[in-house]
């Protein structure tokens, strides 16, 4: 074992496990924060993650809605399902600070996996149901008592101005490479305010949601065709349901890779939005609005646009807050997004069709 993950294992020792840490691997492909699985003496599995203190100023606040979430999961789970559960820290806490860094321990879960290829249609369909469940499993959640783990998360108003300000600031020397994809995103503005706008005159009522319904963020049982559980609980929040569907479909439907470099393989994939939707509508639709309804095809292009204008500020910005693993991987990440973008303003009408035949 390296050095790292040595103190790896000694950090995980403080938390309240049933036998010693044996092993540390560094596991799974998230963006954000550093994840490990420890294995103990008696070869049971943890995850352990390092919190991006970058990301998520508030540790305190952002553990209270974790704790708060999953054991209000836990309530509503049937007997015998597995769900993510905090293991609190030996001398307790949710979480413990270690040489200024912040970690947490949670139980493994060994029923599903993240899904980091591309999808079938039946696992499209499976990681939509999976996430429209998790909207009925917090049915009733105190929402007022949920922290903002990232203030303005998706208000893409908000992240227009970042956008602006990270082109008028130009710190890595990037913007005079970046000048087609700044245009591009410029002229389809117009897409900002439509949700932000929705939620404050109250067309659109303010939910409970993820907010990162990444395809590699529920996992999957492929023998069972079924979702285990939802896990990343970091960014849930108050929100709109526009944005648990739009991110599902961001990310799955899509016949290429995240950072696929050829664009040619990077197409939005109707058979897999069909999918998805079928399986979100099917757990969540009973309960939508009839704006929720006419826009959620929409939240799809809005959440691609988004997330492609964050790859594109944060490729402004030097590569200060998703990691990366080359050179120009945000860049080839927003190229990806305003592919699917594209794509998807052609099929807008039958992506709404979709949604009305299921909900
Ligand atoms: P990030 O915010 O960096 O995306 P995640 O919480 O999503 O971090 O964890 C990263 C990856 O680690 C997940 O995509 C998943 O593959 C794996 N993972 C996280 N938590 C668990 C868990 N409790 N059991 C099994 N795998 C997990
Ligand atoms: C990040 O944490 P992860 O990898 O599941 C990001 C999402 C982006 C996604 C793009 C807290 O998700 O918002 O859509 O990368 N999470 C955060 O891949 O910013
Ligand atoms: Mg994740």
């Amino acid at each position: 074992m390296s050095e790292d993950m040595r103190v790896i294992t000694t950090i995980a020792d403080m938390f309240g496990m049933e036998a010693p840490a044996k092993e540390a691997v560094r596991y799974g492909c998230g963006h954000i924060n550093d994840t490990y699985r420890i294995t103990d003496e008696n070869g049971k599995y943890y995850i352990l993650q390092k919190i991006n203190h970058n990301v998520f100023r508030n540790v305190a606040q952002l553990m209270k809605n974790i704790v708060g979430v999953t054991e209000y999961i836990a309530r509503g789970e049937e007997p015998g399902a597995e769900y993510l559960r905090v293991i609190p820290v030996a001398e307790g806490g949710s979480y413990l600070e270690y040489e200024g860094g912040y970690y947490r321990m949670y139980n493994f879960i060994y029923g599903g996996v993240s899904i980091e290829t591309r999808p079938t249609a039946e696992e499209m369909r499976v990681s939509g149901r999976g996430f429209g469940r998790f909207q009925q499993l917090l049915d009733g959640y105190p929402a007022e008592t949920l922290f903002d783990t990232i203030p303005d998360f998706h208000d893409t108003v908000k992240r227009m101005e970042n956008l602006r300000a990270a082109i008028a600031a130009d710190r890595a020397g990037r913007l005079r490479e970046v000048k087609k994809e700044v245009e591009w995103y410029l002229e389809r503005e117009k897409y900002c305010g439509v949700a932000v706008r929705g939620l404050a005159d109250g067309r659109l009522p303010l939910r409970v949601t993820h907010n990162d319904t990444k395809l590699n963020n529920v996992l999957i049982d492929r023998a069972r065709g079924e979702a285990v559980t939802v896990i990343d609980l970091d960014t849930v929040m108050k929100g709109s349901i526009l944005y648990d569907f739009g991110d599902g479909i961001r990310s799955g439907a899509n016949t290429g890779a995240e950072d696929e470099k050829d664009l040619t393989k990077v197409n939005f994939s109707r058979e897999l939005f069909d999918a998805y939707t079928e399986g979100f509508v099917s757990e969540a639709g009973g309960r939508l609005a009839d704006a929720e309804k006419e826009l959620l095809a929409f939240g799809a292009i809005l959440m691609t646009y988004e997330c492609g204008m964050r790859f594109l500020t944060d490729y402004l910005e030097g590569d200060v807050y998703f990691k990366v693993h080359r050179e120009g991987h945000n860049l080839d990440r927003t190229r990806t997004q305003m592919k699917l973008v594209s794509d998807m303003e052609q099929q807008l009408k039958d992506m709404e069709a979709t949604v009305k035949r299921y909900a």
